[in-house]
């Protein structure tokens, strides 16, 4: 998964969110309900906010379609726990235990037990935030360690080596694809959902995560940069030994189950991450500042797997992003800046998307 553009973003896009105007909405848009909806958005109809204030990303359906799993800083949680919630934003309540830092929640086939990467382990308490003076950086903690937990809450540590563990998401057959910088690098790997039989999928030097199965689970999409030697890869060394990563450049690519078959699917310059499959295992939704790259408006773009075809989907002058879809394609959660009660807060939305 995506994780660790918000925080950034969010102290970032300060000066951009002070000003409603700026938000694309008009100020009778920007009260209510319907502040959710942009008229440019034409993908996106009935567009409803599902949570209201702190930071609120990484929103995935369930298996079936009837859930959403996603992580949420909000009044009394002071850094990302996972939640569950229904499809209308009802029931919302916080399925992780509480400690650590949390991220990149997601459900098993069975839909009732979950994956997710904790800090509890290294500390109860939230980690500290990366310096502001390391400019735009996610912090890449060294205690995220990957959990299982049953529908009783119980965990079950699923990775146990040193170093960041995070970025799980599951397939339709219940394995686990991953990013772990155990080998000295971001790399994608992926386990049995018991955390059995891990085989590592990518080798080269430089960023790879956020990784997602296709439908069918025979494929892999993911960001990712290969950097060869040089000042850039010796700035991104620099940085990773710190637990830290720059996500000013990273491209979309996919790749076999196995980890054969690599391709490039963008090449737009930028920052290009958070890919998830449309269900016909034909087009990839993501999230992408290439219309901007040294600006902090994010917008969700969509593009066909062999690179053609892009088009925007959503239209704001704030973040929208981690967009994905339902099992049959009739809808969209995504999060976003709009429609903000205060500055710097994002919620997750859902819309029926429009063919
Ligand atoms: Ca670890
Ligand atoms: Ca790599
Ligand atoms: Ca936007």
């Amino acid at each position: 998964m995506s994780k660790r553009f918000l925080p950034f973003l969010s102290i970032l896009m300060l000066p951009f969110v002070l000003s409603p105007p700026a938000s694309g909405l008009s100020a009778e848009e920007a009260t209510g309900q319907e502040g959710a909806a942009v008229e440019a958005e034409v993908h996106l109809a009935n567009v409803r906010q599902l949570t209201f204030g702190g930071e609120n990303a990484e929103a995935y359906f369930s298996h079936d379609g009837s859930e959403i799993i996603f992580q949420s800083t909000r009044e009394g949680v002071p850094c990302d726990q996972i939640f569950r919630m229904n499809l209308d934003g009802s029931n919302q309540r916080m399925v992780s235990n509480g400690e650590g830092r949390t991220t990149c929640g997601y459900f098993y086939p069975d839909g009732e037990s979950i994956v997710y990467a904790s800090t509890h382990l290294g500390s109860p308490e939230c980690p500290p935030p990366p310096s502001f003076r390391m400019g735009y950086v996610w912090a890449t903690y060294d205690s995220f360690d990957i959990f299982r937990a049953s529908p009783d809450g119980a965990l079950t540590r699923l990775t146990d080596t040193p170093g960041y563990d995070a970025e799980a998401t599951i397939g339709p057959d219940g394995r686990i694809v991953f990013m772990s910088v155990r080998d000295g690098d971001q790399e994608i790997y992926s386990m049995n959902g018991d955390g059995s039989d891990v085989r590592r999928l990518t080798h080269r030097q430089g960023p790879d995560g956020g990784p997602f199965f296709s439908p069918d689970g025979s494929k892999i999409i993911f960001r990712g940069r290969g950097i060869p030697d040089g000042p850039e890869f010796d700035d991104y060394k620099r940085l990773l030994d710190q637990g830290l990563w720059r996500p000013s450049a990273v491209e979309l690519f996919v790749m076999d189950a196995d980890g054969s078959n690599l391709k490039q699917v963008t090449d737009l310059g930028g920052a290009n991450f958070a890919p998830f499959w449309h269900p016909d295992g034909e087009r990839i939704i993501f999230a992408s500042n290439s219309h901007n790259p040294e600006g902090r408006n994010f917008d969700i773009f969509m593009i066909n797997l062999d690179g053609s075809g892009l088009e925007q989907i959503t239209y704001t002058d704030v973040f929208d992003g981690f967009p994905m879809f339902s099992p049959d394609g009739a809808k969209l959660i995504f999060a976003s800046n709009r429609n903000a009660a205060q500055e710097g807060e994002t919620n997750i939305f859902i819309a029926d998307w429009v063919e």
